[in-house]
């Protein structure tokens, strides 16, 4: 690992099976990185820190969006996103990391969006498909994401939107947009 000092961060902040999950997240976004020809060294920051904020209660997550964006809206849809805009600012703002790539890649990193850079896909398959997960339908997406990350976002997008509808869960526009977005670039 090539950002130790992160790690250690990373490690005090985050209980066990949650720092566990994200050295997998690192080991599937840089081996991403490496077959897109994505810098590496960048992905794995990114990885390593997408879930910074998960552990933080419910109002430091507001508050954390809110010293940026007067009127969040993400919470409408889920306290469970909340972490992914809330951990791009508190990683600025704890690390003075102004990467708009990273901030980007942690920001979406929950529900997606449409028009992702491929750093941003790189990051948002990672944590789907890291090692540790087990969701139905998971084996097909990594095996799409050694040859095609749209395909596997489209499938990731599917799975996600089918789970969050059976659960009667609200989904984030932006997934729904990115949903759409995947079926039109597909046909
Ligand atoms: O933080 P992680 O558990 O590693 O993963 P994550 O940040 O992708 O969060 C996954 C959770 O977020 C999972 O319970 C599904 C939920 N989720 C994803 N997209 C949406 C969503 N929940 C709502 N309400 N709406 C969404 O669009
Ligand atoms: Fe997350
Ligand atoms: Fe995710
Ligand atoms: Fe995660």
């Amino acid at each position: 690992m090539a950002h130790e000092w992160f790690q250690q961060k990373v490690q005090q902040m985050l209980p066990k099976e949650r720092y566990d999950h994200t050295l997998g997240v690192v080991q599937t976004a840089v081996s991403l990185a490496k077959r897109y020809g994505v810098d590496e060294d960048k992905a794995e920051l990114a990885a390593l820190l997408h879930d910074y904020a998960k552990p933080l209660p419910k109002e430091e997550l507001i508050a954390a969006i809110k010293r940026h964006e007067p009127d969040e809206n993400f919470s409408e849809y889920g306290a469970v996103l909340l972490h992914a805009p809330a951990g791009a600012y508190i990683v600025q703002e704890e690390f003075g990391i102004h990467d708009t790539e990273i901030f980007s890649a942690i920001y979406w990193h929950t529900t997606g969006r449409p028009q992702m850079s491929l750093f941003e896909k790189i990051i948002f398959l990672a944590d789907y498909m890291e090692p540790g997960r087990s969701f139905p339908g998971i084996e097909e997406v990594r095996k799409l994401a050694e040859v095609d990350l749209d395909e596997a976002l489209l499938a990731t997008y599917t799975n996600t939107i089918q789970h969050l509808v059976a659960g009667k869960r609200m989904v984030h526009p932006m997934t729904v947009a990115a949903y759409n977005e995947a079926i039109v670039q597909k046909n």
